[in-house]
């Protein structure tokens, strides 16, 4: 049997359409929402399965990939985040340029030309490198459809976005579909809803409420486009706070002093409890433009 494990967000899905046009994709898929990165916890494959991994990283998931390689299950990881230094013997098809994403790399390991990969790169924010903007709102939209705290979030399943991108066969046919047209219309209520959202005491704080949850990543991207922060765009939970932090540099590791991590411009804390976030305020000021 062959298993799949995907991201649920843009690239993953572009990544395994391209795959299933050229071989399909019966078997047995695993995905969920954009942050749940230890798919593999949730395949069961015996010796003699095939697993093909798309967009997740090979770093966080060695132990898992390498308990799944014992049972003599061949692996192929197309992948471009960090992968660490994994001592198995994976058939890895990793590239972490900053100008690739991995819809890219499988469309180069099938050897064929697929406007999908273009989808991809706006998915994962690399519209410069594209020469399809045309494709830029979809690839947005497919993205922006894996933010939730879990798959009820969701306007759709990324699996039953998957089958959906596949029986158009092209991203300019999903164009065409309701289900663009209702992500469409979800995207653009929640940036709505969005908007009321002002700065509390130096912070976005957005309610613990699925579309919050859906919109946070492109709602923090607008503030950032907006001016230099560090930006602290938070959702209020009981006791704590998930944090997300932008910003032109420094990010990942003022979100690390805080239990978070991330890049040099974008991190996250995803538990930060309330007392501490003066502390955390305290910090983003001094690196306030002044
Ligand atoms: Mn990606």
């Amino acid at each position: 049997m062959r298993w799949f494990a995907y991201n649920g967000d843009a690239d993953g899905i572009c990544s395994m359409v391209q795959w299933g046009l050229v071989h399909g994709i019966e078997g047995k898929r695993i995905t969920g929402v954009k942050r749940d990165i230890e798919l593999l916890r949730k395949v069961f494959a015996k010796e003699g399965d095939e697993l093909v991994v798309m967009d997740i990283s090979l770093a966080r998931n060695a132990s898992l990939a390498s308990d799944i390689e014992r049972n003599g299950v061949k692996i192929q990881w197309f992948d471009h985040h960090l992968a660490g230094s994994y001592k198995g013997n994976i058939e890895t098809y990793i590239d972490n340029s900053p100008s690739v994403c991995t819809a890219i790399i499988v469309q180069e390991y099938l050897g064929i030309k697929s406007n999908w990969s273009q989808v991809a790169l706006h998915g994962d924010g690399l519209s410069d490198v594209s020469t399809m903007p045309n494709l830029k709102e979809l690839g947005e939209l497919l993205n922006y459809n894996g933010y939730g705290k879990d798959i009820s979030d969701l306007h759709f399943h990324p699996d039953t976005l998957l089958l959906s991108c596949m029986q158009a066969k092209t991203p300019e046919m999903f164009l065409e579909t309701k289900e663009f047209e209702i992500l469409k219309k979800g995207f653009a209520k929640d940036i709505e809803k969005s908007e009321s959202i002002s700065l509390r005491d130096g912070a976005y704080i957005l309610p613990n409420e699925a579309w919050a949850r859906r919109v946070v990543g492109v709602f923090a991207h607008r503030i950032n486009s907006e001016s230099s922060g560090p930006h602290v765009i938070a959702i209020e939970k009981e006791g704590s706070y998930q944090i997300s932090l932008r910003g032109q540099s420094g990010i990942g590791e003022l979100c690390a002093m805080f239990g978070g991590g991330g890049r040099e411009t974008a991190g996250g804390i995803d538990d930060l409890p309330k007392e501490d976030m003066a502390a955390l305020m305290n910090e983003v000021d001094t690196r306030r433009d002044k």
